[in-house]
């Protein structure tokens, strides 16, 4: 279930996200949670941010590419939720009410976690956008792949060239985990955390187990 900005609740697609700093594995894991839905015959409908509409696609090209302005972290806010704003009115809402699961690399927890803990933008600022732009809906589902900074790092920097996010350094990204982290515990309800720093056949086996519970209904909204 998801809770729906006129206040009603309504039988919907369950919401999950995916989270975690760079090089922790999530494309690997976003393709295992995606099959492993499939197999059990869950409509399914698989998307990114920022991205996952033509428009937030392009604003997400504007956040990633390196440049030598410097990006103010307010404007970079903006554009993160602008690109939500589109990506959750014209994508995710209407899969859910058509009761179509929706699984998301990243969503608003990230805000938190890299423009809140990283950049240090304030915890208010955030929520405010988030009321605005989300209303109530939230995830029933968020998985955390937890990993020390510096072995993320060096996997993201073995698979490809950097973007303007991952060539922060490591302190930041240390913000970044932490934000992450606070916000698991905070919530256990809706948070699982994921040692992803095992080999990855003992992350799938702990992310399987987790996925069990959901659709045995003893997770998420
Ligand atoms: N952002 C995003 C914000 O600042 N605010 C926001 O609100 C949002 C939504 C782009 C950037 O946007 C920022 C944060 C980000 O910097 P992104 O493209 O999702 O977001 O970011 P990436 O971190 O680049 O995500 P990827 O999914 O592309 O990379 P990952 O997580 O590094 O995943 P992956 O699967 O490519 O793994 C990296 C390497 O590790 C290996 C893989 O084979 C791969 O080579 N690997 C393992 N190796 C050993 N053991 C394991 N268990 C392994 N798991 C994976």
């Amino acid at each position: 279930m998801a809770q729906h900005s006129e206040g009603t609740v309504t039988a919907t697609g369950k919401f999950l996200t995916l989270e975690g700093t760079e090089g922790v594995g999530k494309t690997t894991n976003l393709e295992f949670i995606r099959d492993w839905l499939q197999d059990r015959d869950v409509p399914l409908l698989v998307t990114r941010e920022p991205g996952g509409t033509p428009l937030a696609e392009q604003l997400r090209e504007l956040l990633l590419c390196k440049r030598d302005e410097k990006v103010d972290p307010v404007s970079e806010l903006l554009m993160v939720f602008a690109a939500r704003a589109q990506h959750l009115n014209t994508v995710i809402r209407p899969a859910l009410e058509q009761g179509t699961w929706v699984l998301c690399d990243r969503f608003t927890d990230a805000t938190y976690a890299y423009q809140g803990a990283g950049r240090g933008l304030s915890l208010s600022m955030i929520e405010s956008l988030e009321q605005l732009v989300q209303q109530e809906l939230r995830p029933d589902l968020t998985l955390v792949l937890d990993i020390d900074v510096e072995v993320g790092l060096a996997r993201a920097r073995a698979r490809a060239d950097l973007d303007r996010f991952e060539s922060e350094q490591v302190a930041f990204f240390e913000r970044v985990r932490g934000g992450y982290r606070a916000r698991a515990e905070a919530a256990p309800q809706r948070y699982r955390l994921v040692d992803a720093g095992q080999p990855l056949e003992q992350v799938q086996e702990d992310i399987g187990q987790i996925l069990e519970q959901l659709l045995g209904s003893k997770l998420g909204g």
